[in-house]
């Protein structure tokens, strides 16, 4: 039910997740709350057409999906998580200690402290550990490091991005 429901959010935000190839980004997040934000990190997917999955996995109120998801990621041919939650976010962290694929964490904005809370609850990360982490909200940057990372071992999306590049420094000059 809730993969049907993110689907048609998904539709309805115009960032429509694909499933007709077994996806290697895989976009979770705490709450279907987050996905207003979230979306934008699938929308830039779409865009550079990489295959993705978005679920919703918490780490407090479902946390042995959360075990199941991170464990069994990389077996399914996931080669980057995006993880994106707001408050005490500790969806990011524990899903980077759980599975050697490399996570990008997304401080959401969704408390009375700004998104402050989500941010160091993410980035303050132990030693052996790591999260990727953007800006506060930034699930576009998540995105798009995403492709830049596929891009490193995959010329041609490489080449869209770089193509991609031109036009921005094209538009921004
Ligand atoms: C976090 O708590 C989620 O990632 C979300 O950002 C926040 C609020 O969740 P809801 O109460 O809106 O479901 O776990």
């Amino acid at each position: 039910i809730v993969e049907a429901q993110l689907k048609s959010m998904l539709k309805e935000e115009g960032s429509e997740t694909q499933t007709a190839v077994s996806p290697c980004v895989g976009i979770i997040m705490g709450s279907d709350s987050d996905l207003p934000i979230m979306k934008d990190a699938a929308m830039i997917l779409n865009m550079f057409g990489v295959p993705h999955e978005v679920r919703i996995v918490s780490a407090h109120r479902t946390p042995e999906m959360m075990f199941s998801y991170a464990l069994s990621a990389r077996d399914r041919g996931i080669q980057i998580i995006i993880a994106g939650a707001g408050g005490a976010a500790h969806l990011p962290g524990m899903v980077a200690s759980l599975t050697p694929l490399p996570v990008i964490g997304v401080p959401v904005r969704a408390s009375a402290l700004d998104g402050m809370d989500s941010l160091l609850s993410i980035v303050q990360m132990p030693r052996g550990v790591p999260v990727a982490t953007v800006a506060i909200n930034n699930a576009t940057n998540a995105g798009l490091l995403a492709v830049r990372m596929l891009g490193v071992g995959d010329a041609d999306l490489a080449a869209r991005l770089s193509l991609s590049f031109c036009l921005r420094v094209c538009v921004t000059v």
